[in-house]
Formats: C-alpha cells, sequence, structure tokens
C-alpha cells in the first residue's frame, strides 16, 4: 500500500510529479475542508513536505500519530519544532549545501541592485525617462565595508564573493571563526563598521529581530541593510521608521516578517530594494532541493540513513 504523505506548500511540478508517483499525496494547502481531511486521513499520513518559510505548525503536527518524517525543501527549519520532533520521534530533514551558491549570488545582486540603483535605472529606461534626463548617481561596490551577520555557509559563501571586490569584510555570529576577517562579538559593533549590513544567520528565538532600531542607528545614514536569511531577524516596523526618517541609506530585502506580506510603506521608497524570496529559485538549485527532498522521504521509507537530516 502507498505511503501517504501532506503536501504543506506548492513545489516546483517536476517534484510534485515525483512524489505522486511514489506516494499517495494530500495537498493540504489546497484542501479546502482541512478538518475533514485531517479526520479521515491523520492517522495514515506517515511524511510531510514543506518548504523553509512554511515548515509545520505544531498544532498540525500533534494530530498526525504516525508522523516519520518532515521533509523540508529548503535548508531553515526555524519553523519546525524540533523539540515536538524530538519527543515524538520523528525525524526532520532539510536540503542544505545545494542552494548557498545561488543565496550568495542574490546577496550580491541585491548589493549591486541597491548601490547601482538597478531597479530605478530600469524604470527609467522603461518609462521614456531618459530623454528626459540621466538618472542620480549611484555608488561604489568595489572595496567598500561590507557586514556579515552569520558567516555559516550561505554568509562564507557571501564573504567569499565579496572579496572579488576587494571588499572590506567583517562579520559577526555566534563565535569567531578562523577566517581572514575581522570579527566584532556584537551586531551593533559590526553595524558600526561596515557600510552594507547583509543578514545571513539562522532564525531562532536568539536571532528574532535582532537587526532592531539600535543596529540601524549604528548603521547610519551612510549604511545599507540586505537581508537574504528570515525576515523575522529583523525588526521591520523600526527599519521602516529608519528608511522614512533617513537613518539608514537604504535596503535590499528578500525576506520579511509576514510573506508574502509586504509593508506598503517600502512600495513608495526609492532607496529600496524588493525579492519575494527567490534566493534559491532557479532551474538548477530548486531541481536539486527536490532532488535532496526525495532522497530524504525514500531513505526514511527505506530504513537508511537519511542524507541530509536535520535530527
Ligand atoms: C525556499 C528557504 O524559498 O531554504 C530555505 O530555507 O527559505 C528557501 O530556499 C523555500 O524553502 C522553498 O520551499
Amino acid at each position: 500500500m502507498s505511503i501517504n504523505i501532506l503536501q504543506l506548500c506548492p513545489l516546483m511540478p517536476s517534484l510534485e510529479a515525483e512524489l505522486a508517483k511514489r506516494y499517495t499525496v494530500h495537498r493540504y494547502f489546497e484542501t479546502k475542508d482541512q478538518t475533514g481531511i485531517l479526520k479521515e486521513r491523520a492517522g495514515d499520513i506517515r511524511g510531510v513536505v514543506t518548504g523553509g518559510h512554511i515548515g509545520i505548525p505544531t498544532e498540525l503536527a500533534i494530530q498526525l500519530p504516525k508522523l516519520e518524517i518532515v521533509a523540508i525543501n529548503g535548508v531553515g527549519y526555524d519553523r519546525v519544532d524540533l523539540n515536538e520532533a524530538k519527543k515524538r520521534g520523528y525525524r526532520v530533514a532539510n536540503t542544505p549545501d545545494v542552494l548557498t551558491a545561488d543565496v550568495a549570488d542574490l546577496a550580491l545582486g541585491l548589493i549591486i541592485a541597491l548601490a547601482r540603483q538597478l531597479t530605478i535605472a530600469d524604470k527609467h529606461v522603461r518609462s521614456g525617462n531618459w530623454s528626459k534626463g540621466d538618472l542620480g548617481l549611484g555608488h561604489r561596490v568595489t572595496g567598500r565595508r561590507y557586514g556579515v551577520f552569520g558567516l555559516g555557509r550561505i554568509g562564507q559563501a557571501i564573504a567569499k564573493r565579496l572579496e572579488a571586490f576587494d571588499a572590506q569584510i567583517s562579520y559577526s555570529g555566534r563565535r569567531k571563526l578562523d577566517v581572514p576577517y575581522v570579527f566584532y562579538d556584537t551586531i551593533v559593533g559590526l553595524a558600526a563598521n561596515c557600510d552594507v549590513l547583509i543578514i545571513a544567520a539562522a532564525a531562532s528565538a536568539e536571532t528574532r529581530h535582532v537587526v532592531n532600531s539600535d543596529v540601524l542607528e549604528a548603521l547610519g545614514p551612510k549604511g545599507s541593510l540586505v537581508n537574504i536569511a528570515r525576515g523575522s531577524l529583523v525588526d521591520e516596523a523600526a527599519l521602516v521608521a529608519a528608511l522614512g526618517e533617513g537613518k539608514i541609506a537604504g535596503a535590499a530585502l528578500d525576506v520579511f516578517e509576514h510573506e508574502p506580506h509586504v509593508p506598503e510603506a517600502f512600495f513608495e521608497m526609492k532607496n529600496v530594494v524588493l525579492t519575494p524570496h527567490v534566493a534559491s529559485a532557479t532551474h538548477e538549485t530548486r531541481g536539486a532541493m527536490a532532488d535532496l527532498v526525495l532522497a530524504n522521504l525514500d531513505a526514511q521509507f527505506t530504513g537508511k540513513p537519511l542524507p541530509a537530516a536535520v535530527i
């Protein structure tokens, strides 16, 4: 009998097709009667497939008595209650490494887009305004001071790319590492000593709103913020205020506190670049993530070690 899987968000079509070949998939996210499906099926569900930005609400997990694995199509597991998983004994798996390059690439893209006003420049040409006048000047990317908060796999990949821009790189995080960059033991210290503060740390209770008004104040009127990690690391209201009052120069954001909601205040700001959580969204990387999701599920259900286990 086919194994029952609960799918909590849309996935790339090829992954959905492959899942459907191997398992009986219940598309929970588009089910109108979620209570009904749980009443009927909760006792059969052995796996959950979800996105990093969604995870699994604990209220849902506790309703699945036969749950063996939560397979995340993403590296972040901040939305999965690991204590509940440990208590109940189900596994949690993710897709690390395969997306590192793309996320770092997007961080560089955001840095350049913000400093060189790419989104405004594009609008300037398309709207026919070029003939009416030139665009104002942007800022140099090369040789500036970049502070990376969170020097894990993704933070290190960002720093490596920044080296090619002759950047002065500093970082802050849980501990000092054996790297050729300047370490600050607080994010305020990091922010006070860089032109661009890049957020690349995992979301957790400790990092929630770590970018607050003090950090933005320290970053200063010439400093910019780039976030490719999770929206929860930034106090969004404080960011809107800091941008509005000119306390920082600009922001480039791929992630938001309450996705897909984005504060409308950002929409009118020329010194803000916004992307809809697309750091890992390339054909190549999403394909590799899909392979890892399938490998994690298959390993679980054939009694083999998980290729990418969180727990
Ligand atoms: C994805 C992510 O957008 O890896 C993560 O943690 O947030 C992203 O790669 C998401 O998980 C896609 O399902």
